[in-house]
C-alpha cells in the first residue's frame, strides 16, 4: 500500500500574484486527502509549513526577489521532506509557487541522490539571476536543482546539485525567456514542447520521458505546475498560456507514470484560487493526482 504524507507550501513568495498562497486549502477542501484513501493509499496530511508573510517583508534584491525568506520556506520545507522519504513514504508537496521545489527536490535527493525528475511545465524555470526578466525565483527552481543559481539556493541541503541533466525532463513548454533558452540548451535536458507533443502523442513523449528520468535511477519525482495544462482546464494560475496540454493528455500521462511504478514524490504547485474559476484548477489537480497514484476505469 502506498503510504502518502501531504506537506502544505502555502508560499507566494516566489511570483508576483497574491493567491497562490492558498493553493494547499483549495486542494484539500478539493479533496486530496479523501479520494486518495478511496484508491486504497494511506494519507495522513502532516500540515502546513511555516511561511513568512509576504506583506511583512520588502525586496532587497531585484533580481532575486525575498530571496532571504525563500531560502527560510526552502530549509523548512527540505526537512520535512527529508523526514517523509527517509521513513519510506511518499511526498505530495501542495504549493504555494514553483519555488518551493528548491526545498522539496533537495529533500527528495537527500535520500535519492540519484533522483530523475519530470518537470511538467508551461515555462522553463531555468532562469538564473542574470537571466530572470523579472527577479521571481518561481521562474529559477529546475535551475537551482541542477546547480545553476544564487550560492544560498544551491546551499539547501547541503549539497549541488540535486539531479543529472541525463535524467531531468521537461514536459509541456511553450513560455520559455529569451536568455533562459541558452541555459536550457546548454544544461543538456530533455525538452518536450507542446510542438513535440502535438506531433507524437503524449503517450510517446511520457514513455520517452519515463525512459529518461527513471532509467537506471532511484525513482521519479514529479514537480507538476497546473499552468502545464491549457488554461481551458487550469485558468487558476499566475501566468497561464494559451496551448497547452488537455484534459485527457494530462491524465495519460499521470496514468502513464502511474504504470511505471516509479514515482517517489510529487509537488503540486501554482493554483491560485483568487484567480479560479471555482475552484476548477484545485479540481484538476486532484483529478490528476488519483490518476498519478492509479485511478483506472475498470
Ligand atoms: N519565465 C518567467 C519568469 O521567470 C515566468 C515563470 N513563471 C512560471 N513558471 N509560472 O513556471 O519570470
Ligand atoms: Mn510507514
Ligand atoms: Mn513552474
Ligand atoms: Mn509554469
Amino acid at each position: 500500500m502506498t503510504e502518502i504524507r501531504i506537506i502544505g507550501a502555502p508560499s507566494d513568495l516566489g511570483q508576483g500574484r497574491r493567491g497562490v498562497d492558498m493553493g494547499p486549502s483549495a486542494i484539500r477542501y478539493a479533496g486530496i486527502l479523501e479520494k486518495l484513501t478511496r484508491l486504497g493509499c494511506e494519507v495522513k496530511d502532516l500540515g502546513n509549513i511555516d511561511v513568512p508573510m509576504l506583506e511583512m517583508h520588502t525586496v532587497k534584491n531585484e533580481k532575486l526577489k525575498y530571496l532571504d525568506e525563500v531560502i527560510r520556506v526552502s530549509e523548512a520545507l527540505y526537512s520535512s521532506v527529508k523526514k517523509v522519504v527517509e521513513d519510506g513514504h511518499v511526498p505530495i508537496i501542495l504549493g504555494g509557487d514553483h519555488s518551493i521545489s528548491i526545498g522539496s527536490v533537495a529533500g527528495v535527493a537527500s535520500k535519492h541522490r540519484n533522483v530523475g525528475v519530470i518537470w511538467f511545465d508551461a515555462h522553463g524555470d531555468m532562469n538564473t539571476e542574470e537571466s530572470t526578466p523579472s527577479g521571481n525565483i518561481h521562474g529559477m527552481p529546475l535551475a537551482v536543482a541542477l546547480g545553476y543559481g544564487h550560492k544560498d539556493l544551491l546551499d539547501i541541503g547541503g549539497f549541488t546539485p540535486k539531479v543529472k541533466p541525463e535524467n531531468v525532463v521537461l514536459v509541456g513548454a511553450r513560455s520559455v525567456d529569451s536568455d533562459e533558452v541558452r541555459l536550457i540548451r546548454e544544461s543538456g535536458i530533455k525538452v518536450y514542447t507542446m510542438a513535440e507533443i502535438d506531433r507524437a502523442g503524449m503517450g510517446r513523449v511520457m514513455e520517452e520521458a519515463i525512459e529518461f528520468a527513471g532509467n537506471g535511477t532511484d525513482g521519479i519525482h514529479l514537480s507538476l505546475d497546473l499552468d502545464a495544462l491549457d488554461p481551458m482546464f487550469a485558468p487558476g494560475v499566475g501566468t497561464p498560456v494559451n496551448g497547452g496540454v488537455t484534459y485527457r493528455e494530462g491524465h495519460l500521462a499521470m496514468e502513464l507514470l502511474a504504470a511505471s511504478n516509479r514515482l517517489v514524490s510529487v509537488d503540486v504547485v501554482e493554483v491560485n484560487p483568487i484567480l479560479d474559476n471555482r475552484n476548477r484548477t484545485a479540481e484538476m489537480a486532484v483529478e490528476l493526482v488519483e490518476s498519478l497514484f492509479g485511478k483506472t476505469v475498470v
